[in-house]
């Protein structure tokens, strides 16, 4: 027997605020639920004082934060009878769509940019069964093929352009704000297409509804796909960070809603700086997370050690992916090649008292 408070899944605890009903067969794979960790260590690095917190949305079942609104989304199609969905994909979503489309039983279909994939996402959307369509271009160019081939075939679109996704994806505000016992002063997040900056400012926003408390969205952008900053869209994104490799962000209008209603900014970071930031995370505070992930907190560092985010405040960073999903970057940057020696007690003395 089931005990009475088994974990199943975020619409199952967040049903009041979400489309379903009692009789919805809800495709969960024990999504959300995430930690959200106190940083210790960096704060006390740039000399600030400050709350730093990490969303890790990386233990969600697939590794990233996409698993919150397609759980929401696969959940609708199958209610509506759907037999299968289709998205174009950086990684992560093609990932956590394979994985529910299986649970789910029905067919995935997932366009991705050829060789621009991390492996671990790839592995992963292979072994959930999906069809994995290879795309000579980018993603911006499998975005506008989804849309155009769903209006010529059976499949339900399960990018954040289905609202669903959004209404899913907005339980990491709710779980944060009940974590903190209220809301943080700033919320930083790395932007792509721009569907989680606008489902936390949907979460933030219900929320606060009587008490008008919410913090101030900053969102952070690759420097080769910063379309936010420029302020247009561009053709040819391009960033070591792939998964956020985006130029043509489709919630682009409620990205640029969430910054002016909530007083926040967009920001952007070289791919040195995020793959510095990333390595910062993993080295000071035992959390490794993938490269477009770290661009919240490298953003963050640098804007609170230049006083943008004030001392005193408490600041939210997502972490949208796990580091395993993309070991190819993160093996790249470590400069040192493990050599191997003597299977012997000497050997190995030898070598721990040298690093001591
Ligand atoms: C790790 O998987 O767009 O601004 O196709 O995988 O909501 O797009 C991934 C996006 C940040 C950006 N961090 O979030 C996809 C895809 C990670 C991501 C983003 C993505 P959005």
């Amino acid at each position: 027997m089931a005990s009475a408070n088994r974990y199943l899944g975020l619409i199952d605890k967040y049903r009041a605020v979400l489309p379903v009903s009692d009789s919805t067969r809800l495709i969960s794979i024990g999504e959300g639920n995430t930690p959200l960790i106190k940083l210790e260590n960096i704060p006390a690095l740039i000399g600030k004082n400050v709350d730093i917190y990490v969303k890790y949305e990386g233990l969600n079942p697939t590794g990233s934060f996409k698993d919150r609104g397609m759980t929401m989304a696969v959940t609708k199609a199958v209610e509506e009878g759907s037999k299968a969905i289709i998205c174009a994909s950086t990684g992560n979503t093609s990932a956590s769509a394979a994985a529910y489309a299986a649970r789910a039983g029905i067919k995935a279909f997932v366009l991705i940019p050829e060789g621009k994939i991390a492996l671990g996402k790839l592995a992963q959307a292979m072994m959930h069964g999906a069809e994995i369509i290879q795309i000579k271009g980018n993603f911006d160019h499998g975005m506008q093929l989804v849309k155009e081939v769903a209006e010529h075939a059976p499949v339900t679109i399960v990018n954040s352009i289905n609202p669903y996704r959004i209404q899913g994806q907005k339980t990491a505000a709710y779980e944060i704000a009940e974590a903190l016992g209220k809301v943080p002063d700033y919320h930083c997040l790395p932007v792509g297409n721009a569907g989680n900056i606008t489902a936390h400012w949907l979460g933030y926003t219900e929320m606060g509804k009587t008490s008008g408390e919410h913090p101030t969205m900053v969102g952070y952008q690759a420097a080769g796909a910063a379309p936010f900053l420029k302020g247009e869209m561009i053709d040819d994104p391009e960033t070591v960070a792939t998964a956020i490799r985006i130029g043509r962000p489709q919630s682009w209008d409620q990205a640029w809603g969430a910054q002016k209603e909530s007083g926040g900014w967009f920001d952007l970071l070289s791919d040195e700086e995020i793959l510095a930031a990333q390595k910062l995370l993993s080295e000071q505070e035992g959390i490794f997370c993938e490269p477009a992930s770290a661009a919240s907190v490298g953003g963050a560092i640098r804007d609170i050690k230049n006083g943008k985010i004030p001392e005193g405040s408490t600041i939210v960073c997502t972490l949208t992916g796990h580091g395993l999903k993309d070991p190819d970057t993160a093996i790249s940057q470590c400069a040192v090649n493990p050599k191997a020696i003597d299977a012997s007690l000497d050997a190995v003395k030898a070598a721990i008292l040298d690093k001591l």
